[in-house]
């Protein structure tokens, strides 16, 4: 185990502090963190966790924005069942092949078994879609924008980690039916940056907007898009969320038609799109650090804690007070603000607290800043230290907050911008991989070719995929060649391993 003699006792002395560090062990880290962090709770089935409220209210902020948003593009919510028949489930079967042996029964109703079994929804075309086909008649019926706020459940078997790779977790579904593939298309970007948003500003991480491969787009569409985030830690490119332009298969399969002004029988468009509880596990991956979570303000449910220092004989009613009367202040202006005014704990244990649960500003109040009518802030992210006038706390806080989102993007920004290898040849990739690298690479852009990477990387580490290619393409210039076949080269991709 990681940390000496030493760590153990400041362990004992606070009951804090992770016993190991980000960069040493980062599997363990990361485990440490949630837990720590109060975010999760370990349950007794593998691949299960307990949300607890620190992360499920990060999970609202973001639900808040993005319902928002997308009812502003005219998508009602709804919700269906989490049961699933098997004739519905397998009615497209191209769709649930591969993904069949993720999809989780229920064979029993007490101790009778079912006469059939029922599938619990690992994702809700099947489920959706036969009514799609039933409330969609006319071309008035379109568009039809629907979305569901739901969890659902994928048994698998891999390594499961909080957030990144649960049997069950929360997400938000978009199911969408258009007369136009043009519509379709134009919605398909418009829910990307939506997501990119929710990384980029939400929680402080960047991201990279592209297409997937044929071997990585989801078989059922048509094409899909996604946001792209790496973590650097770990040299592995994790996808954020996904927008798929559907085309028109599950219209086919399960007679989505309409009719059109002419009175011409036509197949709808349809879109599906997702962003999980997923996102959450990146910004614990992206922002943490070796005293715990750090949490970008626009996230955090806490945004700033206010702690006393009362001294032995100092005024302390005056500096609890102050303490409350500060918090009521900052409530007020709508930052989110609590006191921390527990008599049995030390403030140096109540900072450590508040560090590893990443709060993103610690105001202190003492008898000298009683006396001088101001406070003590200090920033979680950078550790830097100011004091404030009391007469412009809310203004300055403001400024504080906001600094703070910028400067956790901006780190995060250099980081994974420090991670990005241009190749141009098969031996730079295989070098770039070594060093953890998300590598951008000319490529041909054949199925095979993609094939023969991830056969060619196979390893205890994972083998290489393609993550994305980038919307935004840099210059390709004429006769560029493939970095893994030599072909001519058609567009620039990132590749790297993946979570
Ligand atoms: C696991 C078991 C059964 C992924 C699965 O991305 C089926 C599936 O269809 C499955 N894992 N998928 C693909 C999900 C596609 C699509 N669904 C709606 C999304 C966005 C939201």
């Amino acid at each position: 185990m990681a940390g000496g003699k030493k760590k153990k006792e400041v362990k004992k002395e606070t009951g804090l502090g992770l016993s190991f560090k980000k960069d040493e062990n980062f599997g363990e880290w990361y485990s440490e963190v949630v837990v720590h962090g109060e975010m999760i709770e370990y349950y007794d089935i593998s691949g299960c966790y307990i949300l607890r409220p620190w992360s499920m209210g990060i999970w609202e902020i973001m639900q808040v924005f993005f319902d928002a948003e997308i009812k502003k593009m005219k998508i009602k919510n709804c919700y269906f069942p989490l049961f699933v028949s098997s004739s519905v489930l397998e009615k497209e079967k191209d769709h649930i092949e591969g993904f069949a042996p993720e999809v989780a029964w229920v064979t029993k109703s007490g101790k009778s078994d079912l006469e059939i079994p029922i599938a619990i929804r690992p994702t809700s075309e099947t489920v959706m879609y036969p009514y799609f086909s039933k409330w969609i008649r006319g071309h008035r019926d379109l568009p039809l924008k629907l979305n569901q706020w739901c969890n659902v459940v994928r048994w698998e078997f891999s390594n499961p980690t909080p957030f990144i790779r649960s049997r069950e977790f929360l997400w938000q579904e978009g199911h969408t039916a258009f007369a136009t593939k043009e519509e379709a298309d134009e919605e398909v970007l418009q829910v990307l940056e939506l997501y990119r948003r929710i990384y980029e500003e939400f929680l402080a991480i960047p991201v990279i907007k592209g297409k997937k491969s044929e071997m990585e787009k989801f078989a059922g569409g048509l094409y899909t898009t996604s946001v792209e985030a790496f973590i650097p830690n770990t040299g592995r490119g994790v996808q954020g969320a996904t927008s798929h332009c559907l085309g028109q298969n599950f219209a086919k399969m399960f007679e989505i038609n309409f009719e059109n002004e002419k009175g011409e029988k036509g197949m709808v468009w349809q879109n599906s799109w997702a962003y999980s509880t997923r996102t959450i596990g990146v910004m614990v991956m992206v922002h943490g650090d070796d005293k715990g979570l750090v949490l970008p303000p626009k996230v955090a449910s806490v945004q700033v804690v206010v702690v006393p220092v009362p001294y032995k004989d100092a005024d302390t009613q005056g500096i609890l007070d102050a303490c409350t009367a500060t918090v009521e202040t900052l409530s007020e202006a709508g930052i989110r603000a609590e006191s921390d005014l527990r008599d049995n704990y030390s403030p140096g244990w109540k900072y450590s607290q508040w560090e590893m649960k990443g709060v993103p500003l610690r105001i202190e109040i003492g008898p000298k800043d009683l006396a001088n009518n101001q406070v003590r802030c200090v920033r979680r992210d950078n550790g830097s230290k100011s004091d404030i006038k009391r007469d412009n706390l809310v203004e300055q806080v403001k400024t504080l907050l906001d600094n703070i989102q910028q400067s956790l993007l901006d780190a995060a920004k250099q980081k994974r911008d420090a991670s990005v290898q241009v190749v141009k040849t098969w031996d730079e990739f295989k070098d770039a991989l070594v060093q953890k690298k998300m590598i951008l690479a000319p490529w041909c852009d054949e199925e095979e070719v993609e094939k023969d990477v991830k056969e060619r990387t196979r390893g205890e580490m994972g083998a290489a995929k393609s993550l994305c290619s980038p919307l935004e393409q840099p210059e390709l210039p004429e006769g560029t060649i493939c970095f893994a076949s030599g072909k001519p080269a058609k567009k620039w991709t990132y590749w790297g391993r993946s979570y």
